[in-house]
């Protein structure tokens, strides 16, 4: 007999009290912890409230494809206000981070089709290949100036960097030339300001945004001050793109970007794509960049692992002579590796959606409409979902049949990651060139935990060891 949604274990009754408790805990940087606390103590589904957000979580594959299954046809994650506040506080349209219903959908179909459909890989190799080249030299030319031999450093900078020139390279088919060592102090800023955007993003989820603005909380302010730098560089890039294209100098070029070929399409208005352009160039920094590094730190923890993966590498390069696509089709080790990272680290410690309908999971009733949460850190440990989940072993994704509901660092369905298909290119041709050239060791004994600030970061710096083969 299914029981009733009140029946469902947790805490929802006082949302203040939770949200007093949940802060003396230090939630606001331990969410994934206090999650993963929270199934081991209610089991596979509970019942939260936390200030004014409420949820129900759940951990295994099966509740997973019930949640997706009555997504419908509009899915709609949790709506992340101090995002949409800031929208509307400065009268900016929302891009398809932001959009739903179908508004979303229209704009999400025209967008699919330029950043995530197969056919735009070709477009988007040569560019990335080329970035990956570029911080390889970066990296020799570092290890020639230490006089040592190697480069010792704190890679966070430098990653940023890289996918910051990546992404901006597909979206505006040019250049911004951030592998050099002069950094403009604009670009330096908007990278700064993304950081801050999503540290200052976490604490304002249990609070209304609108209270905070109006007692004129430091949390808004700052936020404020952060996104107003990440659209006013934003908006120079694309301004500049727009300039060169109705003045058309030269020879068009092969390929000219996911921003002009909207532009050219003239399916959407400009102010959408202005809107989701500038979402694709935030999103695209410190996701792919921190996944790097938790891939970096693992192949210096396992040291056999990172020879295998070299060892693949080196065959695909042998056997594609050269062709990057081609080259995509043969790592799936390397492909394994990055899904590894994602499990044990992953960018998103839940998936989210108000569901459409209603179901039934674990033999309870929630009522459509009802906010579910999918926790997907807590699942990436589960040692009933994953056997030995503290290992890092890549090799356990080359077995298809296994891998029902599990595989969800990008989310899943319509509303999955519209950046997906950059973020793997970018992070596969990293891996390739840094597997090619370097060894990657780190200091011992230093274990790095993560912290929650909106996405998952590692808690410290992470010292590497580059050494040319
Ligand atoms: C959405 C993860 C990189 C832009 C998402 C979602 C996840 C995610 C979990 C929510 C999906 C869902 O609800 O089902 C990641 C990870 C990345 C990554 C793990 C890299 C390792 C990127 C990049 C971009 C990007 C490079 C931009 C180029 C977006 C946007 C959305 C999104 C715009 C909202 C899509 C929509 O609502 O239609 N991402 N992401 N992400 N991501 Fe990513
Ligand atoms: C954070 O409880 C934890 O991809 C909350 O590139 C629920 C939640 C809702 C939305 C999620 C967010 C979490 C983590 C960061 C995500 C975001 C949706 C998109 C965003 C997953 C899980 C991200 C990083 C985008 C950001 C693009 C933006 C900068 C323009």
């Amino acid at each position: 007999i299914v029981k009733p949604f009140s029946e469902i274990p947790g805490l929802w009754k006082n949302g203040v009290a939770n949200l007093y408790n949940f802060w003396k805990l230090d939630g606001f940087k331990n969410l994934h912890r206090i999650m993963l606390n929270n199934f081991n103590t209610f089991g596979p589904i509970y019942r939260e409230k936390i200030g004014y957000y409420e949820s129900v979580n759940i951990i295994n594959p099966e509740d997973a494809a019930t949640l997706f299954k009555a997504e419908g046809h509009y899915p709609k994650r949790l709506k992340v206000e101090p995002w949409t506040s800031y929208r509307d506080y400065r009268n900016c349209k929302y891009g398809v981070l932001l959009k739903n219903g179908e508004d979303w959908r229209s704009n999400r179909v025209i967008l699919n089709k330029e950043v995530i459909s197969l056919k735009v890989l070709e477009n988007f190799v040569p560019l990335l290949d080329e970035v990956g080249l570029d911080f390889v030299d970066r990296v020799n030319k570092k290890i020639n100036r230490s006089g040592q031999n190697r480069w010792t450093t704190d890679l966070s900078q430098e990653l940023f960097k890289y996918a910051l020139e990546s992404v901006s390279s597909v979206l505006y088919g040019e250049r911004l030339g951030l592998m050099l060592d002069y950094i403009d102090p604009e670009v330096q800023h908007f990278i700064d300001c993304i950081t801050i955007m999503f540290k200052t993003t976490s604490p304002m989820l249990y609070i209304p945004p609108s209270l905070l603005r109006k007692i004129g909380a430091k949390v808004w302010r700052d936020h404020v001050e952060a996104w107003d730098g990440i659209f006013n560089h934003a908006d120079r890039c694309i301004q500049k793109i727009y300039r060169d294209l109705r003045q058309e100098t030269g020879t068009p070029k092969k390929y000219p970007g996911v921003l002009a070929s909207l532009l050219m399409l003239d399916k959407l208005s400009i102010e959408d794509i202005k809107a989701s352009v500038t979402e694709l160039m935030a999103g695209g920094v410190d996701t792919t960049s921190v996944t790097l590094m938790w891939t970096l730190y693992e192949l210096a923890k396992h040291p056999n692992l990172q020879e295998e993966l070299r060892a693949e590498v080196a065959a695909a390069r042998a056997e594609s002579q050269g062709d990057m696509q081609e080259m995509l089709k043969r790592i799936p080790l390397v492909k394994g590796a990055l899904k590894e990272t994602l499990r044990l680290h992953p960018v998103a410690v839940n998936l989210q959606r108000y569901i459409g309908e209603d179901v039934i999971i674990q033999n309870y009733h929630i009522p459509a409409g009802t906010l579910v949460q999918l926790g997907l850190y807590a699942m990436g440990r589960d040692p009933k979902v994953f056997s030995r989940p503290e290992q890092y072993r890549p090799s356990r994704w080359l077995r298809t049949e296994t891998q029902y509901f599990r595989s969800l660092g990008f989310g899943f369905g319509p509303r999955q990651c519209v950046g997906r298909r950059i973020a793997e290119t970018e992070m596969q041709i990293f891996l390739i060139h840094m597997l090619e050239n370097f060894r990657v060791e780190k200091q011992r004994h230093v274990e790095v935990q993560s912290t929650f600030q909106l996405i998952l970061l590692p808690d410290k710096p992470i010292i590497f060891t580059l050494k040319p083969l």
